[in-house]
């Protein structure tokens, strides 16, 4: 086996609680013959001894209890662990509510907690809990920072023990749905929808399956011509709605357990219904109408925008695009379209308000879109430990209406009693050994899951959930390694893009600081700094972006005086000797976060050297690597960012570093 078992390696005892080892003695009650039951159980067999009779002997039952109530009480995921001193009850309506309660059993045990005195009553608070991939045919993945794609290889799917790990790490954090393919569908991908791979996503499906995984597939929106030899994808042409039908019956006969689509239309360069004269709802309707039969879902991306756009207009605005385009259509999209949004209205930076589609969408399925992959915050080299930012926008008031709704209450469904919602991440794998190139980048990965289930829990419980479990636990690798993760994000943002600018990187590849890489250029992402000042008047005054907010948001956004500080720059252009509320200067500010980030990271690299006879040696080596460059890496962040605005404003550091 050439992959490691991140959280899943039940070697890594917890060291500070010398947990006891356990004999279990597992009774099913219930569908015997579920093979969820039997991963479960598998499950169980690789921490616990579940086969000898020696004593003490802990008597473990699985409930299956399909009656109404437990209907009503745990739905088709939840679960209850009970511990007392005469064993553990586990009990679910269904065999997925059973597996997620192993895990979180296991969990717990690894944890440090006593069997007997758990006591667990758990429901996902997300419907979709789902990763997207973006795996191309040919093995490469678009932003990818872990190696090769291993669901491809040369157009060929792969299916195979890895595939079955997997799997079990997505169950373990409670993630149940997965596109495997990237949304830019592209060359044999367009065929994935074809007798070419029916056979191989068969096999998939049944090893998803087994961990209450629903298989997804990108679909290009152009398939009846790509792929259907047709001269129109027009969604209102009836032989493109006669050919989708058929395609559908197709499908579903070969795969009758396929989730749905992920579709990304009209955006960067993709096919979709604009082509036509059709609007997004119109586009997405018809293929909802032909999958409906089969009780699919399409999942439509609003990541749509003029990607064309001359540096030189400054009234359109990017960001205003998802709002201006979908807003509208509220309430028309069919009952499986859901919309998936990105958290933010630009494009996963570092720091971005939150999309203005949340909140006032009120009569639209919505998930929210985060991405796991750190594209633009590190790209796995850099520690960034996400899930921060994450809370921040689950958290966020969009003070739509009194009862406000944060978005994680939208993203549940729960705030308009929408059924099809959940939360999508970009996943951050690939087939690197490790799975997500940098060890500490699991964090995101785990995490993703773990909020997906439950919005609530906080940052740092997730973190220890997730270093226990990795690295054993010893106490020191345990505060050493919490210390690192939890600061990563804002030390990131400290030393790359100041107060919500965002985009200061190496156009394509999104590595590396260039403070004007995408200023002159169409992609409608610029800062708009010259020698008085920097920022981007979006305000009344400027692009009007701040009116697709609720007004209590508008006001605080629209006034500099009230705007959050963290974001002053995405909202307003300001001079350089404009005072934060900080009390320093706009260009003091810029100067001191740059060298304050780069001390950040060279403690946390102090702290990491710290643990060198507490870490397997290998993964040690291979962090310690990736963070000597971070450090490098981000001297050359504050070098850059500093200089161009020295050179741009010709104001001094007030503290006289060293600037070139
Ligand atoms: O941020 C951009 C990425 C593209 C990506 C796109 C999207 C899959 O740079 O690589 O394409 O977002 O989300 O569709």
């Amino acid at each position: 086996m050439n992959w490691e078992l991140m959280w899943l390696d039940y070697s890594q005892k917890n060291k500070d609680k010398e947990i006891a080892s356990r004999n279990l003695a597992i009774k099913i009650n219930g569908n015997a013959e579920s093979n969820r039951i039997e991963a479960a159980c598998n499950e169980l067999s690789r921490v616990f001894d579940t086969d000898s009779e020696k004593d003490p002997l802990t008597l473990l039952e699985l409930n299956l209890n399909e009656s109404s109530s437990a209907k009503d009480k745990f739905g088709q995921e939840g679960y209850e662990i009970i511990g007392s001193q005469q064993g553990i009850r586990l009990e679910a309506y269904s065999d997925r509510g059973l597996l997620y309660g192993v895990f979180a059993l296991i969990r717990a045990y690894r944890l440090g907690q006593k069997l007997e005195t758990i006591n667990e009553y758990s429901l996902p608070v997300n419907p979709l809990r789902m990763i997207n991939h973006w795996d191309n045919s040919d093995g490469s993945i678009e932003r990818g920072y872990s190696g090769k794609s291993f669901f491809f290889e040369d157009a060929s799917l792969l299916v195979n023990e890895r595939t079955v790990d997997y799997a079990r790490f997505m169950a373990s954090t409670g993630i149940n749905s997965v596109v495997i393919n990237n949304v830019n569908v592209a060359g044999d991908a367009c065929w994935l929808i074809s007798d070419r791979y029916y056979h191989q996503l068969e096999l998939l499906t049944e090893v998803f399956d087994r961990y209450g995984i629903s298989l997804f597939l990108s679909v290009d929106y152009a398939a009846p011509i790509d792929i259907g030899g047709m001269s129109s994808a027009d969604p209102l042409d009836p032989e493109v709605i006669k050919w989708w039908q058929v395609k559908m019956e197709e499908i579903y006969k070969a795969l009758p357990d396929l989730g749905g689509f992920l579709i990304k239309a009209d955006s960067e360069g993709r096919p979709g219904p604009f082509t036509y004269g059709r609007n997004q709802a119109q586009g997405a309707n018809m293929l909802a109408d032909a999958i409906k039969p089969y009780g699919g879902i399409i999942i439509w991306r609003c990541f749509v925008y003029n990607c064309q756009q001359d540096w030189r207009d400054r009234k359109t605005d990017r960001a205003k695009a998802g709002y201006d385009y979908f807003m509208p259509l509220d309430g028309s999209f069919h009952d499986n379209v859901v919309l998936q949004i990105k958290n933010g209205p630009m494009d996963f930076q570092v720091r971005e308000p939150v999309s203005p589609l949340f909140g006032a969408m009120k009569k639209t399925n919505q998930i929210l879109e985060v991405q796991i992959a750190q594209e633009y915050t590190g790209q796995q080299r850099h520690v960034c430990y996400l899930v921060p930012m994450w809370k921040e926008i689950l958290d966020f008031d969009t003070c739509s209406n009194q009862e406000k709704p944060l978005v994680k209450e939208i993203a549940s469904g729960a705030a308009y009693g929408r059924s099809i919602a959940g939360m999508a991440g970009v996943s951050n794998t690939g087939s690197d050994p490790n799975w997500t190139g940098h060890d500490l980048a699991a964090a995101n990965l785990y995490g993703f899951g773990r909020l997906a289930w439950n919005p609530s829990l906080d940052a740092e419980t997730i973190a220890s959930e997730w270093i226990v479990q990795t690295f054993g636990g010893d106490k020191k690798v345990y505060d050493n390694l919490s210390h690192i993760l939890l600061g990563s994000w804002k030390t990131y943002e400290n030393y790359t893009s100041p107060l919500g600018i965002g985009w200061m990187v190496n156009p394509n590849q999104h590595y590396g600081p260039n403070v004007d890489g995408y200023e002159y250029d169409r992609w409608g992402t610029y800062h708009r700094a010259d020698h008085e000042g920097i920022g981007v008047d979006r305000s009344d005054r400027g692009t009007g972006y701040t009116r697709q907010y609720a007004d209590p948001l508008f006001e605080k956004y629209n006034k500099i005086e009230t705007c959050p500080e963290e974001l002053l720059l995405f909202f307003h252009y300001l001079p350089y000797r404009h005072r934060l509320p900080s009390g320093r200067t706009l260009i003091q500010h810029i100067y001191d976060t740059h060298f304050e980030g780069v001390e950040e990271v060279e403690t946390m690299v102090a702290k990491f050297e710290e643990l060198e006879d507490r870490i397997d040696k290998d993964k040690f080596q291979r962090i310690r690597e990736r963070l000597d460059h971070q450090k490098e890496h981000a001297k050359e962040w504050r070098d850059v960012v500093n200089t161009y605005f020295l050179r741009k404003s010709g104001i001094q550091d007030e503290k006289q570093r060293k600037i070139y």
